[in-house]
Formats: C-alpha cells, structure tokens, sequence
C-alpha cells in the first residue's frame, strides 16, 4: 500500500487518493481502478505498471501513446464528433511534467482518466458488438492514416509471423521444460501449416501492401462498448499501435469476436467460427476502412483471420515450451489449452474459407 501512496503522489490528479483496486483481463500490464474522492464525489483513473521486461523502450512507447491520442482527439474535435473525452484516451501528467512516472524500483506507472459507462468484453454476446466493435477500430486506422513521421516500434518484428515460427522450432529443439513431449500433434499441426507465414510479411516487403499506423492489438476487449447502445466508444491498449498491416488487425478481430468460448476453452467441441459474426465484422470494418483499403488487402481480409489466429496459436505454444513466462497464467497448462483453442479455430476457419471469402466479395 505504502507503494501505491508513492505513485498515486507522483500524479497530478485533484482530489484526495482513496485507494485502487486491480481491474480488467490482460495478460500482460497490471491494471488498476484508482478512486479518488474530489469534493465528496468518488472520481476513478485507470493506473497502469508497463511491463518493462516486454515493452524494452517505455519512453518510446509513451511518445507513440501521446502522439497517437493527440491526432486522435483532433480528428474527433475536427470532425465535430460529441463526448469526445469518452472516445479517446486521457493520459494525466506526472508531477515532473511527464506521461508516465518511474519508482524507485525502475517499475513504469501511468494514469488515464477512467472512461465511464463502456466496458470492454471478453466474450461475444451478439453481432451487433462485432459490427460494432469493428467499426471502431476501422475508424482508429481510418484517423491515424495521415499521421507523419513513422511511429516507434515498440515491440520489433511483433507481427512477423515466419520469426515467432523460427523461435518455435528454437524452443522445440531446447525444449528447455522437458514439455516437447506432450505436444506433437500441435507442433505436427503447426509444421504443416508453414507455407502461410511469410503471406503478409512478403507481401508487405515487396510493397504489393501498404506499411500503415495500425494497432496491432485489436482484441474484442480493446475496444470500450457503450453500456447502453453499444457503441465502440474508445479503442484502448495503445501500447502496440506502430507501423504494422492492417489485415493483422482485422485478423485479430476474427480471431477474438467469431467465437463464444473463452481463449483458454477446453472444451474444443464449443470452438468454432461463427460466420454470422465474421459477417457482421466485415460489415462494420468496411463502413470505416473501404475508403483506404487497396484490392490486395481487401482480398486477404478472410485469410487474415486464419493467419493471425495461428500466429497467437505459435505464441502460446512457444511460452508453453519456454515454461509460462510471457502470458500471465492462473493456472497448469492455461498456454496450452489457448494454443489448443487457436489452432481449433485455425481448422474452423480453414473449413469456412470459401464462404468467408464470398461474404467479403459480397461487401465490394
Ligand atoms: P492490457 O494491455 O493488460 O490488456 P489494457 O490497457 O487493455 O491492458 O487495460 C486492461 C483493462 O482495463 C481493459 O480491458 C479495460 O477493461 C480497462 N481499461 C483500460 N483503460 C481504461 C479506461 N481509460 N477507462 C476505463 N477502463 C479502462
Ligand atoms: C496480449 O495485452 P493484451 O492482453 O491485450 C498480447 C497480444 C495477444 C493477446 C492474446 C503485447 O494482449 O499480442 O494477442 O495477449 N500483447 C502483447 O490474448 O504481447
Ligand atoms: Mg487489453
């Protein structure tokens, strides 16, 4: 606690500190609700430690941070968009006049104001949160198109799928936790499917699609639904936006929004993709993004899907094998029951093609 009072003291937020409370689902940054009480009214901020050992250059990732949320808000103020503190993210100065606040210990904090009324979730309830959701992040690359100036790569080669398959056959030949052995029908499964990790990046590099500002993170719970209408009000986790491909955004949108199981479901007869979903994702996406998108990429948006999804598939089998030190785990085996549910999903999606591929054609 005695911790919590040192950070909340680095902050300039009014009020008097109460106390927090750690808040949300992701398996990388240890959030918090942070309470404040201003005049005898309760005020929350969301506070965040930045995981260092991850993200190598926390300086350079808040710079992005700034930029990004800066070109955002004048988008909205431009395009005379109402609530706009509830469509972008806030960061709260620290008392030395920075975005962020490093302790004693070298831990890096920051402050955002809480976003009320929108929540992020975490699993599908219907397609309007697809259509929804997508539109929301189509909009987000649709506003940083016209940024200047290349953003930091905070985390380098993060969507380079042929290196994240290199250190699997690394971490298979170490295999460093004695795990090789209870996983071969995945690492069979993953062998077999190599041909299609170079698709984006190839591509990419020979220019035949174009290197955009892109989140790189578009989980359904980065986006902030409106409790009331649904609206996707505010895309948050900015800590990959960066120079990327857009089909790797929307390809984490299917992999996410597709399928009502949980990301670490064991029951694999509950995992399927929903074509009704990828439907209503498609639909929203291109409200928003048909106006930048090339034909190359409008052609990859299906094969995306199954692209990313296998890619996080090779992640978590990869932190299965290096022994959990990536991904937070709450329990044995929680990497690999994930990668087990990617690579599920990869086969739904792989039997689904066609028909994915006709409903995006349908849209031209
Ligand atoms: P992580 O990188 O660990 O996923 P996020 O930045 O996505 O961290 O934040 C974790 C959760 O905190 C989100 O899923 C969301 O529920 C909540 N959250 C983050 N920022 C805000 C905000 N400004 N207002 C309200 N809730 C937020
Ligand atoms: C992590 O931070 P969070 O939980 O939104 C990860 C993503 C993965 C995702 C899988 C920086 O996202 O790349 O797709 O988990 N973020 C980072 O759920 O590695
Ligand atoms: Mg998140």
């Amino acid at each position: 606690m005695e911790q919590f009072n040192e950070i909340a003291s680095a902050f300039e937020c009014p009020g008097t500190y109460l106390g927090e409370e750690p808040y949300g689902s992701g398996h990388i940054n240890d959030t918090y609700k942070v309470y404040y009480d201003v005049d005898g009214e309760e005020v929350h901020y969301i506070r965040q430690r930045i995981n260092h050992k991850i993200f190598k250059d926390v300086p350079g990732l808040m710079e992005n941070i700034g930029r990004v949320t800066r070109h955002q808000r004048k988008k909205f103020e431009e395009a005379g968009a109402d609530q706009v503190d509830r469509r972008v993210l806030t960061l709260i100065p620290s008392v030395d006049g920075k975005d962020f606040y490093q302790d004693a210990k070298g831990n890096f904090w920051r402050t955002y104001v809480f976003i009320e009324g929108a929540v992020g979730i975490d699993v599908i309830e219907h397609t309007g949160q697809a259509y929804k959701s997508a539109k929301a992040f189509g909009g987000f690359q649709c506003q940083l198109a016209d940024m200047d100036d290349r953003l930091n790569d905070t985390i380098p080669n993060f969507h380079h799928t042929r290196s994240r398959y290199d250190t699997l056959m690394q971490a298979i030949e170490e295999d460093a936790h004695g795990r090789v052995a209870n996983v071969q029908a995945e690492i069979a499964f993953a062998k077999e499917r190599e041909a299609i990790v170079d698709v984006v990046i190839d591509l990419m590099a020979a220019g035949g699609i174009p290197e955009r500002v892109t989140h790189n993170d578009t989980k359904l719970n980065n986006v902030l639904m409106d409790c009331e209408t649904d609206e996707g009000m505010c895309v948050i986790d900015l800590d990959t936006v960066m120079p990327g491909s857009v089909l790797y955004d929307f390809g984490d949108m299917i992999r996410t929004t597709t399928n009502q199981a949980a990301e670490d479901e064991r029951d694999l007869s509950k995992v399927e993709m929903n074509i009704d979903y990828f439907e209503a994702l498609v639909k929203g996406y291109l409200e928003t993004a048909s106006g930048f998108l090339v034909p190359k990429e409008r052609e990859l948006l299906a094969f995306s899907g199954k692209l990313i999804t296998f890619e996080i598939g090779l992640r978590f089998l990869i932190d299965y094998l290096q022994g959990d030190t990536y991904f937070k785990t709450r329990r044995e085996g929680q990497n690999i029951d994930r990668c087990r549910k990617q690579f599920k999903m990869v086969q739904s999606m792989e039997r689904q093609m066609d028909q994915m591929q006709r409903i995006v054609e349908g849209f031209q």
